[in-house]
């Protein structure tokens, strides 16, 4: 594994070469546990986007020319190495985004799991053949690389999704040129010396390091033909609409959601409560799909109540390298600061505040970690006609709404979609009937039952409805976003016999 042995800041890759690139301003990433300074890297300017642009072009030609196969034994390499150190790498994601050791090292597994999908998929591929309504004819469709895709990750799987962006767009045949979140740089290290190791031809897969200014220099360059994106709602919209005035292009985004959980009379309460902790606090409820709002019905809403606040009380926040961990610290000061404001918010709007640990006991903060982001949970209960804006933005964080319903599922569901989000979502209950009624009328892409709604396995399509995205940056769908797909028919006559019945004599 790369160490910062010297005093030099780590470096983008760039057609196959480490580069300090053309910038001279680094910056540094940050144990959010501790605040310790981890490493240094130079942080990239748009010449890096432009250089790393113009590798990827190159490299185009000879890269869509190998097959599916040679193109994944590339990934395969990648794929043992994941495997290989994942409790290693595992630690690096604790240490730099603070999620909780099973965390981080589950970041990891996905992201093998991704590159497994990818790769095995190159020996099982699907086409589709179709008959043409001529008898002589055949017809098939055949994908193509749409050639530089164009990928930018957020902080909260710095591993993972790098992944869910990569893998696909490089067995189908494109090249990469990849912005990591500046949160998370030296997990982005590790994985560019994975593909360094992997020996990928040059200029196929390249990395700057940076901030939003190197991500739009990616947006806006007329030589990327897709951009995958995940992120915030903000971002995204902004990159989906720089996209949409570029005739050709296409963009693939991801973003959050305002997710809830509904919890009907009809639910076993183990379950609720599990699933609901589980959905607003892993990751100290920074995942997209962390949900912060809890439909409950009326008959079981005083018993969960008092479950679910006692859970909230008591839920261990801390060292995130501790295995009796549940939650780990926010990612950084920043995030804190709005974490915090939206909780005053809530304040400020009138709810009545069931659990308020914005201020640890000085017990709970491991010694050494006195300048972690530290934060626990925020549990109020709120009136969803009141329409507050604290149950309506998404706050990225252990901020939960319990909402109180009464009627049938119809009336749950109704104010389950009363959002501009759609991203995930969650029904806990042990009557059938009201578990398909969710799934099929649930606006969101993620739908769960009897589980918490976070948790997606890469071979399934992730995305959003409404605000929460544009398509699938991610899993299967990717295809969708990284190949161009050819309709070909062939003429097995000598006769042009035309479809439609259109004449074809001349
Ligand atoms: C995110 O929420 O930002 O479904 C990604 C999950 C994970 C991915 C989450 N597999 O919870």
């Amino acid at each position: 594994m790369s160490q910062q042995t010297t005093a030099q800041p780590d470096r983008h890759y760039i057609n196959g070469e480490w580069t300090d690139g053309e910038g001279d301003e680094t910056f540094e990433s940050e144990n959010p546990a501790t605040g310790e300074t981890l490493r240094t890297f130079h942080r990239g300017t748009q010449a890096d986007v432009d250089a790393a642009l113009e590798a990827a072009e190159e490299a185009q030609d000879e890269w869509r020319e190998l097959s599916h196969i040679d193109r994944a034994e590339y990934l395969w390499d990648i794929y043992h190495e994941l495997r290989e150190r994942t409790d290693e790498l595992g630690e690096i994601v604790t240490k730099e985004c603070g999620k909780e050791i099973s965390e981080g090292k589950a970041d990891v597994v996905e992201a093998a799991h991704m590159v497994e999908w990818a790769a095995g998929n190159a020996r099982h591929p699907h086409g589709d053949v179709v008959p043409s309504e001529i008898g002589s004819k055949d017809a098939y469709m055949r994908r193509k690389p749409r050639g530089v895709i164009g990928c930018i990750t957020p902080w909260n799987f710095p591993v993972a999704i790098p992944f869910w962006h990569m893998a696909v767009s490089l067995v189908e045949g494109n090249t990469v040129v990849w912005k990591p979140a500046e949160q998370t740089p030296w997990c982005a290290q590790i994985v560019a010396e994975m593909f360094e190791d992997s020996g990928i031809p040059d200029g196929v897969f390249n990395m700057v390091q940076g901030f939003g200014d190197a991500g739009e220099a990616i947006v806006e360059d007329e030589r990327v033909d897709t951009v995958l994106f995940t992120g915030s709602a903000e971002v995204g919209q902004q990159v989906g609409q720089t996209v949409a005035e570029q005739p050709g292009k296409l963009a693939a985004c991801e973003m959050g959601g305002k997710n809830a959980v509904v919890i009907t009379d009809e639910a076993d309460l183990d379950t609720a409560v599990h699933s609901a902790v589980m959905s607003s606090f892993k990751t100290t409820g920074q995942r997209c799909v962390s949900a912060e709002r809890l439909i409950v019905h009326e008959n079981v809403y005083d018993e969960f109540k008092e479950r679910f606040v006692d859970v909230a009380e008591n839920v261990a926040v801390g060292d995130p390298l501790a295995e009796d961990t549940f939650m780990g610290p926010l990612v950084e000061g920043e995030h804190k600061e709005k974490v915090l404001e939206y909780n005053e918010l809530a304040r400020e709007e009138d709810v009545d505040v069931l659990v308020d640990r914005d201020e640890l006991a000085a017990d709970e903060i491991p010694d050494g970690h006195e300048d972690g982001h530290w934060i626990g949970p925020f549990v109020y209960e709120a009136d969803h006609e009141a329409d507050l804006r604290c149950t309506r933005e998404e706050v990225f964080g252990p901020h939960v709404a319990l909402m109180e319903y009464s009627g049938d599922i119809e009336d749950a569901v109704e104010i389950h979609n009363d959002t501009e989000y759609g991203l995930a979502g969650a029904i806990i209950s042990e009557d059938y009937r009201e578990v398909n009624y969710y799934r099929d009328n649930a606006e969101v892409g993620l739908a769960y039952g009897n589980l918490p709604c976070i948790g997606a396995e890469v071979h399934l399509p992730f995305g959003g409805v409404k605000k929460s995205g544009n398509g699938y940056p991610s899993g299967r769908e990717v295809i969708e976003a990284v190949t161009e797909r050819t309709a070909w028919t062939l003429n097995n006559s000598k006769d042009i016999e035309m479809a439609q019945g259109l004449s074809a004599d001349i």
